[in-house]
């Protein structure tokens, strides 16, 4: 079992994993720990990381970046239409309203979804995990930004099962960063003191993520969470590109912005040049080579002017302090320590922000880029059987409100609860009672629409089935189940209609087995496991009855086993099927093609790769034995054979830029076997030479 943490970045992916000496970030095939999510489609083969980010200038149409954002959103969501002309790759909206993305791929158009091109950057973090580990990977804990709704987690979930991936649980950034940070203090408070409260802040790329945690020894529980999806490094990036695209074109009389290379060559600049500026004050240059037309362009930028430029991101900043603290309800003053992560906190600016708010210096004992993989990591320890970690029990917070709606028979024809207020407790599952005589219809909703980040505010659809009245016509008892999984994703879970039989003494045990038939998401399963090992200590996942139905449907009746004296009724309790729609949610059937689809492109990258190094090794053999041949092979062969070698590798060096640019692997296997047996007997000779004087020497060592 494989005990793996991946931090899934806008920008910046990380991993790390459990090993004997604990909880390490491990490296990828180019000795660095950040794989970019970057994912380039080509005709041959897929690019992913480090190698993908390579290919933006030349092959920008196909390189896909900045996708994130993307899951559980529609075409037309505002944010999706906003990114759209900034990107070089073309998006595309699905038949099911989804947005997809439009590259050529095998020469071919192809539209992926954005479960998919997500699963292609797990796919490489899988791999480079399992190059780690060296050992396959399957179970992981993937992280997720706080403000994530139920339509991006289970669309996040989704690309886990596409990458073959068993995903143990979503869990947030700042609560990963809680743990890496809770974990391994030894001087935190007993359950009885007073807890410790730490304030976490992740800028990333993309996304500005608060939260409080309250840590007792073994423990941490979240207070509140607070962010803006919508402010990160990238926007300074902007601010750069835009300023200096103004610059260029009157200096240079260049429209840069009709240039998408120039655009993504300027981005990487300005974002270096944004990096050099939280290390410097004075004045920094900017310079490109052969910019546009030709022309070399310069620049320059100091601090002050940028921090001028980017006054209303910064001022952005302190919005999401303010309504974590008082969501907290706690004073600045019992706020033990900030710790701030992410590489935009790395702004100066910043950090005197955050400082100055909360009247305190930021601490940055956490590796500001690997927090995330790490708590991941840990989290992924603490559910391994397999594993043995100190034990420490999570409890996270619902970030926005939800409510079910159902029709009533009352006045207005609806019913409806807020089943998880905001901060309520996560997971959590709560049973509500209704009263009813026929099945019924559930539809969860985001009770705030102001609060979510984007505008659809729906979350599923929930019909309970097979609802009859009793016997004698009263309306039935049905218990709901509700909760919100270890992933942060909300379902109807089960549902049993409680039926009342005549007294025969004793109580019948209620059987809270109930079937969900919502075709067996992944995430069910790995929460029963779950549950069932009971490693998730101290995940509430209490049963709370609510009282929705009796204020939400006046006339409805009161529970009979609640009352004061308990009559004598046996109960009989039937489990009711749950037809459960949720929006936004890919076909299980197109799921599964989704799954076989990958591993195909698998392959194809895979024999691609050896084509490739079946190529490589003809040509290394034609530098290496080129070089011999003037070398240490001179002196063993003729002078005739040593020029019809070396025309033969001049050939040979032609061909693999002519018509043996293109070739399947035999080709370049056969193409290589032929020099060999070329080069053989002169190999053999020199062999031979070699050896003797060594023969002659341990002969001589004998006597
Ligand atoms: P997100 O959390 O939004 O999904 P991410 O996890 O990929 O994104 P990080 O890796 O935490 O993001 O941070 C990347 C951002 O930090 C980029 O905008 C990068 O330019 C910025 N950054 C990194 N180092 C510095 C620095 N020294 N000064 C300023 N910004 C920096
Ligand atoms: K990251
Ligand atoms: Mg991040």
């Amino acid at each position: 079992m494989s005990v793996v943490g991946i931090d899934v970045g806008f920008q910046n992916c990380y991993i790390a994993v459990a090993r004997s000496g604990g909880i390490e970030t491990i490296a990828n095939e180019y000795s660095d720990r950040c794989t970019p999510a970057w994912v380039s489609l080509a005709s041959k083969n897929r690019t992913i990381g480090n190698a993908a980010k390579g290919q933006i200038i030349t092959n920008f149409k196909n390189t896909v970046h900045g996708f994130k954002k993307f899951h559980g959103r529609t075409f037309d969501d505002p944010y999706v239409q906003g990114e759209k002309p900034k990107l070089p790759y073309s998006l595309h909206k699905l038949a099911s309203g989804n947005t997809g993305i439009k590259v050529r791929y095998l020469d071919e158009d192809k539209v992926f979804t954005i479960e998919q091109v997500t699963a292609m950057l797990l796919t490489k973090l899988k791999e480079t995990s399992e190059s780690a580990l060296k050992k396959p990977v399957v179970d992981c804990v993937i992280s997720v930004p706080s403000f994530f709704t139920d339509a991006e987690r289970r669309s996040v979930m989704d690309s886990t099962q596409i990458a073959g991936l068993n995903c143990l649980r979503l869990i947030n950034d700042t609560t990963a960063v809680a743990l890496a940070y809770g974990i391994y203090k030894q001087d935190l408070p007993t359950p009885e003191e007073k807890p410790r409260n730490v304030v976490f802040v992740d800028l990333g790329h993309s996304s500005f993520q608060v939260s409080i945690s309250a840590f007792n020894k073994g423990k941490l529980k979240v207070l509140a969470t607070a962010f803006d999806p919508y402010l990160g490094g990238r926007n300074f990036d902007e601010v750069l590109v835009e300023h200096f695209c103004e610059e260029f074109k009157t200096r240079y009389k260049l429209n840069v912005r009709e240039n998408p290379r120039a655009i993504l060559r300027l981005s990487q600049e300005c974002e270096k040049l944004k990096k050099l500026m939280s290390a410097n004050c004075s004045d920094l240059p900017i310079n490109i080579e052969c910019f546009m037309n030709d022309i070399d362009v310069t620049g320059k930028m100091n601090r002050v002017q940028f921090e001028e430029l980017c006054a209303t991101f910064l001022m952005r900043v302190e919005a999401p302090l303010k309504a974590v603290i008082e969501q907290s309800k706690l004073s600045r003053d019992e706020i033990y320590a900030v710790e701030v992560v992410g590489g935009a906190t790395r702004i100066p600016s910043i950090k005197e922000r955050i400082s100055k708010f909360f009247g305190k210096d930021v601490s940055t004992t956490l590796n500001a880029d690997e927090a995330v993989a790490r708590g991941c990591a840990l989290q992924c320890a603490i559910l391994s059987p397999a594993f043995k970690v100190r034990e420490f029990s999570i409890t996270d917070v619902v970030p926005f409100p939800i409510t079910l709606r159902w029709k009533s028979p009352t006045e207005d024809g609806v019913g409806e609860c807020e089943v998880y207020s905001k901060n309520h407790a996560a997971p959590f599952s709560k049973v509500i009672t209704f009263h009813k005589d026929e099945p019924f219809d559930l539809e969860a909703f985001y009770s705030l629409p102001q609060e979510l980040p984007y505008p659809d505010i729906r979350i599923g659809h929930f019909s309970v089935q097979n609802v009859v009245p009793q016997p004698d016509g009263d309306s039935s008892k049905v218990k709901v189940k509700v909760r919100i999984n270890v992933h942060g994703i909300f379902s109807v879970s089960s549902a049993s209609l409680i039926e009342k039989q005549k007294d025969e003494g004793e109580d019948v045990q209620m059987d809270m087995e109930a079937t969900v038939q919502n075709e067996g998401r992944p995430e069910d399963q790995t929460k029963m496991q779950v549950d069932q090992e009971g490693q998730v200590q101290g995940d509430q996942l209490n049963e709370e009855a609510s009282s929705c139905s009796k204020n939400g449907v006046p006339g409805e009746k009161q529970d009979p086993t609640s009352g004061g004296s308990k009559p004598k009724v046996k109960v009989k309790s039937t489990d009711l099927p749950i037809l459960a729609t949720t929006i936004r949610q890919l076909d299980r059937g197109v799921l599964n093609d989704f799954v076989e689809y990958e591993g195909q492109m698998i392959v194809q990258d895979k024999l691609e790769k050896e084509r490739n190094d079946a190529k490589n090794a003809v040509e290394e053999y034609v530098y290496d034995l080129r070089d011999k041949l003037c070398g240490i092979y001179e002196k063993y062969t003729t002078e005739e054979d040593s020029n019809r070698l070396t025309l033969m590798l001049e050939d040979t060096e032609n061909w693999l830029y002519e018509e043996g640019e293109d070739q399947a692997k035999q080709v370049y296997v056969d193409k290589l076997e032929d020099l060999k047996r070329f080069a053989q007997p002169i190999h053999d000779r020199h062999r031979e030479q070699e050896d003797r004087p060594r023969a002659f020497e341990e002969m001589g060592k004998k006597i």
